[in-house]
């Protein structure tokens, strides 16, 4: 259904990826689940593994850690976007550059089945497709996961590279199943 979120008090599933390179990376994102953990009307449903990937853009940058969570959530899209950027800023972001480094980021990847274009925000993400390190943690969180147009997340999984990813065993994995 496309127009989920407008009907009042209607919950939406969505899903979130998170990415650093900088300050302890690991921590970043862990702090960064505890925070959406946290956040006014949302629950967190699952958390992916952990995944080790090399950057996309310039190469003169750390290798990047990613993983991508599952919430549920009244707020509409734009309120949840500025609490996640909320969370950014409360762990000191830094950004070097478009494509550089950076401490932390939380896309919103998916929001339900629904289409949002504004001038802040487009979800589906549009890198989401093009991205190993988004679709195979999104794997670990719903395999049979189907876009809003209709393509599955396995045959977009089927036509992605995945030799510059690795999943990690981490800390993450042990509190994850806790
Ligand atoms: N590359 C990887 N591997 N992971 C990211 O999270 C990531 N984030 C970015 C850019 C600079 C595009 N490259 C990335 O913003």
């Amino acid at each position: 259904m496309n127009n989920a979120n407008s009907l009042a008090n209607s919950v939406t599933r969505c899903y979130l990826g998170l990415g650093s390179n900088l300050e302890n990376p690991q921590l970043q994102l862990l702090n960064a689940i505890t925070a959406i953990d946290q956040l006014n009307d949302v629950n967190l449903h699952k958390q992916s593994h952990l995944y080790k990937s090399t950057p996309i853009g310039p190469q003169d940058q750390p290798s990047y850690l990613n993983a991508v969570v599952e919430i549920s959530t009244h707020l509409p899209a734009e309120e949840l976007l500025d609490c996640l950027q909320a969370i950014e800023n409360q762990q000191g972001r830094i950004r070097k550059g478009r494509w550089g480094a950076r401490t932390l980021d939380i896309d919103i990847l998916l929001y339900g089945d629904e289409d949002v274009c504004t001038e802040r925000l487009t979800i589906p993400h549009k890198e989401l497709k093009n991205r190993n390190f988004v679709l195979l943690p999104l794997a670990d969180l719903n395999k049979n996961l189907m876009l809003p147009d209709g393509q599955t997340l396995q045959a977009l999984l089927a036509c992605t590279s995945h030799t510059d990813i690795k999943r990690i065993s981490t800390l993450m994995d042990q509190w994850a199943n806790n």
